[in-house]
Formats: C-alpha cells, sequence, structure tokens
C-alpha cells in the first residue's frame, strides 16, 4: 500500500516535470529597472519605450509601455521580449525567436487565461495586443526576472513590434537603469518550528536542555532566546514529579513516544 502511494507520489512529479508552465518569479531585486527605447527610423514615425521594474514585492515586473506612431494598417499589433539582443546594424530579425527558456514552443497560441503556459516573452499573447496607432499600457508580468540568474531574465535581451502577420517594424535592446538590491533571505522558520517541536517530542526530558539553553541565553542576551525560555518553564512543574514516581515516567515516556509518532506522522503529510 506504502509502495502504492509512493509511485502514485512519483508520477504526479513525473507529471508536473513535463509541463512547460513557467514559474512565477519571486525575489526580484528591489528597484532593479531596465528601459528599451524604439529608435525612430527614416520614414517612420514609431517610437516609444518599454520600461520594466521589479515589482515592490519582487514578485515579477512592473512594465510601463508608451508606443505611439504605430501604422494605421497591419494590426493589431504584437510586441515581444526577444531571445536575443538587436545585432549592432539593428536588424530585428537578429533578435531570434521568443524568450521561452521554458521551451513551450510557439503553437497553441497563448492563452491569456493561463499565462504560465505561454512563452515568458509573450508579453501581447498574455497582456494584450496593440489595436491601434498609439498604445499605453502598465501591468505585471509574474513571469519575468530581473535577476541575472534567472533564466526568465530578459535584461540583456530586446523587445521586437510585429504587425499582426508577425513582420517585424521595430526592436530595442534593454539597457539597465538600476541593478536594484538583492533582498536577504529570512531564516525565520527554524525558531518557531523547532520551538514547537521541543515540548511535544521529549516532554521532559526536554526541559533540561531548554534550561540550559535558557541559562546561557541570560548571558549573551539574545532576544530569540528569551522567546525559548517562556515556553521552557512550563515544563518545570512537571520535573519532579518525574523523579518522584518512576512507575509514572515509564508512562510518560509511553505517551512522549506516542507524541513523537504523531509529531512524525504530521510531518509526513506536510
Ligand atoms: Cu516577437
Amino acid at each position: 500500500m506504502r509502495a502504492s502511494l509512493l509511485s502514485l507520489v512519483a508520477a504526479a512529479a513525473a507529471a508536473s516535470a513535463q509541463s512547460t508552465d513557467a514559474p512565477v518569479v519571486q525575489g526580484n531585486p528591489v528597484g532593479a529597472q531596465y528601459l528599451a527605447t524604439l529608435p525612430i527610423k527614416a520614414g517612420s514615425s514609431l517610437g516609444g519605450s518599454v520600461q520594466a521594474e521589479s515589482a515592490p514585492d519582487g514578485k515579477g515586473v512592473l512594465f510601463s509601455i508608451s508606443l505611439s506612431g504605430l501604422p494605421t494598417e497591419g494590426g493589431p499589433f504584437l510586441y515581444h521580449i526577444h531571445e536575443k539582443p538587436v545585432p549592432t546594424d539593428g536588424n530585428c530579425t537578429g533578435t531570434g525567436a521568443h524568450l521561452d527558456p521554458y521551451k513551450r514552443g510557439e503553437t497553441p497560441p497563448c492563452d491569456a487565461t493561463k499565462p504560465e503556459s505561454c512563452q515568458t516573452g509573450d508579453l501581447s499573447g498574455k497582456h494584450g495586443t496593440i489595436p491601434g496607432q498609439s498604445f499605453t499600457a502598465k501591468y505585471t508580468d509574474l513571469y519575468v526576472a530581473t535577476s541575472m540568474s534567472d533564466p526568465s531574465y530578459f535584461g540583456n535581451l530586446s523587445v521586437v513590434v510585429h504587425l499582426a502577420n508577425k513582420t517585424r517594424i521595430s526592436c530595442a535592446n534593454f539597457s539597465m537603469n538600476s541593478v536594484g538590491a538583492v533582498s536577504s533571505s529570512m531564516p525565520v522558520p527554524v525558531g518557531p518550528s523547532s520551538g514547537h517541536a521541543m515540548p511535544t517530542g521529549t516532554g521532559g526530558y526536554n526541559s533540561t536542555m531548554t534550561m540550559t539553553m535558557t541559562s546561557t541565553a541570560t548571558g549573551t542576551g539574545s532576544g530569540h532566546s528569551s522567546a525559548g525560555e517562556s515556553t521552557g518553564s512550563p515544563i518545570m512543574p512537571t520535573a519532579p514529579a518525574e523523579t518522584s514516581a518512576p512507575a509514572n515516567s515509564a508512562g510518560k515516556a509511553a505517551a512522549g513516544a506516542g507524541a513523537v509518532i504523531a509529531a512524525a506522522a504530521a510531518a509526513l503529510m506536510l
């Protein structure tokens, strides 16, 4: 039965590994900002910019798009982050395909109601095409990164504007305005979880450990250890009863073992 449960879990894991969905990008460096400015070519009035900066909570990237002078025909227009920068000759064909680190490919077309399933660089697929000759939009895309180590990083890539028939009518490289600050990871969960486990799991036996910790903690004056002191002290009154009645302590040990099993079971369910 346990084996079948395990194989079920393995099958579920394999299924999710096959998925091409893009993960939500967390931890984008706060304040990171990039800007792509479309060059105005001779004989064309198309211009504008795509500004991108880390969302304030580091989850995804906030885009501010402002374009004007789009053609009177050939829309609705598309725009994407492409997988390569614009070459020095300015030829938009050199930008290659779309940014697509999770390899979902061009087909089927992006379903905007499932943005995680779209090509990461398919901004107009996820957030809407450009209907007219000028366009402004602001939105957060959760699947692109301002962290250089992330496969969805776009800061060294380009944005390309297309006619509806995919013809590339303009392109520009992103340039960095600010690299941003990487927020430090918080080791908070360790404290509370070990604090809970100690009283349940080992009961009275552990109270001596807690007390030793408390006495050294007063010396060093750590704020976190003094929080442990308050959970430790309620156990103290049970300690004398334990030493005076050996039979009782065996019962307690059994109860303690039960608690350990329950805790282990709870851990497995997580
Ligand atoms: Cu494109």
